[in-house]
């Protein structure tokens, strides 16, 4: 199974698109359907004409909800950006653009939609000129394009590396919920490895074991990435499970609530390099096993000095973290240059799971952010 995210600014289309594509409603709540607005992350899922089977992480495009979406975006390999021919790049199609960029997925597909209300044309110009991407125009409204959509999404798909299945498992948890009768259930995007019932998982430093498990609905005794995964934990109080905490493999992962980060700096939105720090580029080595390098990618500064105070998102966690500048120049990684203070000084949080050769975002944003 393949899963990706949708991106892009509220009421361009995402979810509709979804909705068409799957047949399966993402906007799970009341309120979402009342206000016709996604909220929290929708899951809905499909097979392509090939015959793969593709999962949506839909996410909510408004700006109160980035931190939901950022928690759908953390863990997928490629995304279907969506805009609206009629609106044209907006505030959050920049915002959802830049998380995408700093959070390195660089494979997607570029949807122009709403066509039957405006030509695409304007809409996919301003696109393309931030967006490389394959791109198609649709009407999630009429459908017209979506065969040609459905073709799409199946070469994006099958050009995505394997996952390595033989990978330590670290699922992002981004939903939990009791079952009468089975206990607590934990779900997210298994972005590499294998989860087998019978399995022995850390959550929080404890052991827990993997009663059941299923893949878009359907129970299995096996799950290898990538793939939409809920987990049936057994003896865990629901109030233990939450998003942002990660399943992890047993002795392969470290927790550390410090890391060392450096500027990224690129110009910002407006064309202009941004003062301090754009984008934050850091680096742990924390993997006992020692296999692959870790990199924890970018954190964004919108301009300004390094602000004390900031939001890390990494996988489906965003946790207020404080920041110390190290110094003007970039510390190498490791190592504290001449000039910097210790690099353990330069940001500190509560301990997150992690770090692992998944990429990671660390956004700056308002703390107090929902
Ligand atoms: N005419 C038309 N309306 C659309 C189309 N796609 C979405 N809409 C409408 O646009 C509004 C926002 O769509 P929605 O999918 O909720 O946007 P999201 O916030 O990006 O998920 C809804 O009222 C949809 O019915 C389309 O292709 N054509
Ligand atoms: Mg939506």
């Amino acid at each position: 199974m393949y899963v990706i995210a949708t991106a892009g600014h509220v009421d361009h289309g995402k979810s509709t698109l979804v909705r068409a594509l799957t047949g399966i409603e993402p906007d799970r709540w009341a309120e979402e359907r009342r206000r016709g607005m996604t909220i929290d992350l929708g899951f809905a899922w499909t097979t392509l004409p090939s015959g793969r089977r593709l999962a949506f992480v839909d996410v909510p495009g408004h700006e109160r909800f980035v931190t939901n979406m950022l928690a759908g975006l953390g863990p997928v390999p490629a995304v279907m950006f969506v805009l609206a021919a009629d609106q044209g790049w907006q505030a959050q199609s920049q915002e959802h653009w830049e998380a995408i960029e700093a959070l390195g997925v660089d494979r997607g597909l570029l949807v122009v939609t709403r066509c039957d209300l405006m030509d695409p044309a304007p809409a996919l110009e301003q696109a393309r000129a931030r967006i490389s991407w394959p791109a198609l125009t649709v009407s999630g409204g009429t459908g017209a394009g979506l065969d040609e959509l459905r073709r799409g999404l199946d070469l994006l798909v099958s050009s995505l590396p394997a996952p390595d299945a033989g990978a330590p498992v670290r699922l992002w948890i981004d939903r939990a919920f009791t079952i009468k009768g089975a206990g607590t259930v934990v779900t997210g995007t298994l972005a590499a490895g294998t989860i087998r019932t019978g399995d022995l998982l850390v959550l929080d430093d404890e052991r827990v074991r993997v009663k059941g498990l299923q893949v878009t609905g359907e129970p299995v005794d096996e799950v290898t990435a990538t793939a939409r995964v809920a987990v049936n934990l057994r003896g865990v109080e629901r109030e233990r499970a939450a998003r942002g905490k990660a399943l992890l493999a047993p002795d392969a992962w470290l927790t550390t609530g410090v890391v060392d980060a450096r500027t990224d700096a690129r110009a910002g939105a407006s064309g202009a390099p941004r003062q301090a720090g754009a984008h934050v580029d850091a680096r742990m080595d924390a993997r006992v096993d020692g296999r692959g390098e870790v990199r924890v990618a970018p954190w964004r500064v919108d301009g300004g000095p390094v602000p004390r105070e900031a939001v890390l998102h990494i996988g489906s966690a965003s946790v207020p973290v404080r920041l110390r500048p190290l110094g003007p120049g970039p510390p190498d990684h490791g190592a504290a240059s001449p000039g910097h203070e210790a690099p353990d000084s330069g940001l500190a949080g509560r301990a997150l799971p992690g770090p692992g050769s998944g990429l990671s975002l660390i956004h700056i944003s308002e703390p107090t952010r929902p």
